[in-house]
């Protein structure tokens, strides 16, 4: 492909032409993102973020767009960059900067443009950072100190990223607060496990368009994004086998009906492996070496750590890209095992990432976590902060609303009840 782009003031995309294609993918994830919209209409009233400087670093999707679109229609002033080489959508990224947002992502780039991008949103100087794996506040700490005084706080989007942020604050090392969306539980429970089981299935099956039922369907990892690709795998007919350190979640696996094997003796069965462990090395040298020929490995973890591919490539003769985010490694006895999207997250890398109506509740979080911060980060700690309770609920409630669902409210005798301890037998 030419390594032409599109730069200007205040964007570097890889071809501004693709803009109205990335406007048309914008109107359908709006169409499908009722809470944010909601709250765009009410915020741009408000102007909640007028003044702000916000720099973000998260997948350029179409529904990224819809994010962004509504910090900026609620008055902030936006520098964005992509938080994975592969998962740009520079169809999305060409619509934003013909809208005028400052934006430099691409899809394909070397991790050194990925840093080099990361610093120009970083050049105006942010008030706030909006990031999903850390890499932008890992960078503004490490590399650029001298910003972190005009910085009131920041937000991070994903399991791995708060992990590494809690262990910053441990250390000592956290110099502002920090909101963790993750943990909410309108994203929690549901971008991890919904969006993640389904577009995981969406990226291997984009990449491969093999038969998932009746295969041997290894997940690395129990949590809440291994356990929707379990979920969403038995459903199409899978056998799915779970690997897991952590006692209580192979017995959750084990109660949900899955098996539970070692990988060292999954390596040996399994036909579909992925990985959503957040650690490195779950497939290594010894698991390549006795798969069976035709193996399918991938990752849905956010970083590409967890297939060691520096091993496969030793063990092997040969290696071809024999379909668009499907390399075939040819290893000396002749078995193939194939990689998906280089080991990078398979949903965002080789599909189009969590559908829109899961990632309005983590973006709604994430908008919200902005005007929280906006209001009153200066009186924050310097830590990692939860979500309120409340804003849980509320995004949960506007979200129900959108759905075919009844909720109960409770009577006052009930709440009177629910918080009487004295109520016993
Ligand atoms: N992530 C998954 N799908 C996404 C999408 N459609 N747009 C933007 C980001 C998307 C990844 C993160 O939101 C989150 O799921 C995580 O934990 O990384």
């Amino acid at each position: 492909m030419s390594e032409k782009f599109a730069t200007g003031d205040g964007y570097k995309v890889r071809d501004l032409e693709l803009a109205s294609r990335g406007r048309m993918k914008i109107d359908w994830a709006e169409s499908r993102m009722p809470v944010l919209m909601r709250l765009r209409d009410e915020h741009a009233r408000r102007q909640s973020l007028k003044g702000m400087r916000i720099a973000g670093c998260l997948h350029v999707t179409k529904e990224t767009a819809v994010l962004v679109e509504t910090l900026k229609a609620a008055g902030a002033e936006i520098s964005w960059s992509g938080c994975n080489p592969l998962s740009t959508q520079d169809e999305v990224a060409a619509a934003l900067a013909a809208a005028g947002v400052s934006i430099y992502a691409w899809h394909g780039m070397s991790v050194d443009e990925f840093y080099w991008c990361i610093d120009r949103t970083l050049d105006f100087r942010p008030m706030l950072t909006l990031d999903d794996g850390a890499d932008l506040i890992f960078s503004v700490h490490n590399r650029h100190p001298e910003l972190v005084a005009g910085i009131i706080g920041g937000t991070e989007e994903t399991t791995t990223g708060v992990h590494r942020l809690r262990a910053m604050a441990t250390a000592g090392a956290l110099k502002y607060p920090v909101i963790a969306v993750n943990d909410a539980e309108t994203k929690w429970d549901f971008d991890n496990v919904f969006g993640t089981g389904q577009s995981s299935i969406d990226g291997i099956m984009r990449a491969t368009s093999v038969l998932l039922a009746g295969k041997n369907f290894v997940v690395a990892g129990f949590g809440h994004c291994g356990s929707g690709c379990a979920l969403r795998a038995a459903g199409l007919g899978a056998r799915v086998i779970c690997t897991e350190i952590k006692p209580t979640a192979a017995l959750k696996a084990v109660l949900y009906g899955y098996q539970v094997r070692t990988m060292d003796e999954a390596a040996r069965i399994g036909d579909v492996f992925i990985t959503a462990t957040g650690c490195k090395d779950v497939l290594t040298r010894r698991h390549f070496e006795v798969m069976k020929d035709g193996a399918i490995v991938c990752n849905t973890g956010h970083y590409d750590c967890e297939i060691n591919l520096t091993d496969l490539a030793a063990l092997a003769t040969g290696k071809r890209e024999i379909r668009a985010n499907c390399e075939e490694y040819t290893l000396a006895d002749g078995r193939r095992i194939y990689v998906l999207a280089q080991g990078r997250l398979v949903n965002l890398a080789a599909a189009e990432g969590h559908p829109s109506e899961v990632m309005d509740m983590s973006f709604a979080n994430q908008f919200l976590s902005m005007v929280r911060l906006a209001a009153e980060g200066k009186t924050l700690p310097i830590g990692v902060h939860d979500i309120p309770e409340r804003q849980d609920q509320e995004i949960a409630r506007i979200k129900l609303a959108t759905l075919d669902a009844g909720l109960d409210e409770l009577t006052p005798e009930q709440e009177a009840y629910i918080n009487d301890y004295a109520a016993g037998t």
